[in-house]
């Protein structure tokens, strides 16, 4: 299947069928067979009657590209994989074999059991999307652990922005949305003794390269991806490489000045303040007007009556 692969990639624009199969010596009909099966493997071969095909994306992830797109010197160890169950699970297991893993992406083409919080589930069809897991030592205090969601929430919608289009915001507490939809999630896990957070894994899953009629009935009008927002498909390893270097940049200014300037980026880029919202916390339903987030990452709420409380985790939606 090599043969197709090359005469496609030497080239940015369409080559006739026609073309392709005098290339390769087989029936325009046997062309048409092997795009489709190029495309079941992830390939995103664009097909126009008057034209041709052209390659779009390739579902290839390696180490190699994702490194290339690197500035800095947090990330060490890139691993890609084909298929994970979840790229938090395989991580925490990495910590469980090494204790000292720091520095550390896996990334992953397809999870079988993609994780969500709660024990919900990540949809995460292959050749498509981005699902990686960031594993960091942080050393920080336990209560400053959601910070760790917000720096990735931060670098994700500044690298999101940058490479790919859309404008990207945040909704507490680990939403990525575009034009109210969701993009991305992340999950966070964290290992940790009474002062100080020994291991983080920071999983961070966007939808890349997904058609609309590819999500499910019971997300098709929630979620969205790069693809349904720019009407185009994008390579996913320099959109990795510049979330890994956004975080590393904001992860660095952190722990060297505090806290004040992830916050303040964060308040920039998020679309949940002032909104009024509906919270679900374990045995009653909060509501009111989403003020702030304070030091710990911790969601303020004000009430009509003018009393306020904080919220530490839970799930919001807005009621208008
Ligand atoms: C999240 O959970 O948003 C966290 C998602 C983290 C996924 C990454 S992928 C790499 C790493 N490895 C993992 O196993 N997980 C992380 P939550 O806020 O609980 O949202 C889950 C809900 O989002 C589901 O119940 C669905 O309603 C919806 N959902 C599921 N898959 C989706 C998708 N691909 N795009 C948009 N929405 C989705």
């Amino acid at each position: 299947m090599q043969d197709i692969l090359q005469v496609l990639k030497q080239t940015d624009s369409f080559v006739s069928g026609t073309a392709l199969s005098i290339a390769l010596g087989i029936s325009r009909a046997a062309v048409w067979k092997r795009i489709k099966v190029l495309r079941k493997k992830g390939f995103i071969i664009e097909a126009v009657p008057s034209k041709g095909y052209r390659l779009v994306a390739t579902p290839e992830l390696s180490a190699e590209d994702i490194h290339a797109g690197l500035h800095g010197s947090l990330w060490e160890n890139i691993i890609t994989e084909v298929s994970v169950d979840s790229t938090n699970t395989r991580a925490s297991l990495m910590i469980a074999e090494h204790p000292h893993t720091s520095g550390t992406v896996v990334v992953a083409d397809t999870q079988e059991a993609g994780k969500g919080r709660l024990g919900r589930k990540w949809l995460s069809p292959g050749g498509k999307n981005i699902y990686m897991s960031l594993i960091i030592r942080p050393g920080i205090a336990p209560r400053d652990a959601p910070f760790l969601t917000i720096i990735a929430a931060v670098a994700a919608a500044l690298a999101l922005s940058r490479s790919a289009g859309p404008e990207v915001r945040i909704k507490w507490p680990n939403d990525l949305l575009v034009r109210g939809k969701k993009l991305g999630g992340i999950l966070t896990e964290i290992r940790s003794d009474p002062d100080s957070v020994n291991s983080a894994i920071i999983g961070i899953g966007i939808n890349v390269n997904m058609d609309r009629n590819a999500f499910p009935d019971d997300i098709r009008d929630s979620a969205t991806s790069l693809l349904c927002e720019t009407g185009e498909y994008h390579s996913r390893a320099p959109i990795i490489s510049e979330i890994l270097n956004a975080f590393e940049e904001i992860f660095r200014r952190f722990m060297e000045t505090g806290k004040e300037s992830v916050l303040k980026e964060w308040r920039r880029l998020n679309c949940t303040l002032g909104k009024k919202v509906k919270v679900i916390l374990i045995n009653e339903i909060a509501e009111g007007i989403a003020d702030d987030i304070d030091d710990n990452g911790r969601l303020i709420i004000k009430s009509s009556d003018g009393g306020s409380r904080t919220i530490s985790a839970g799930d919001i939606c807005f009621l208008r």
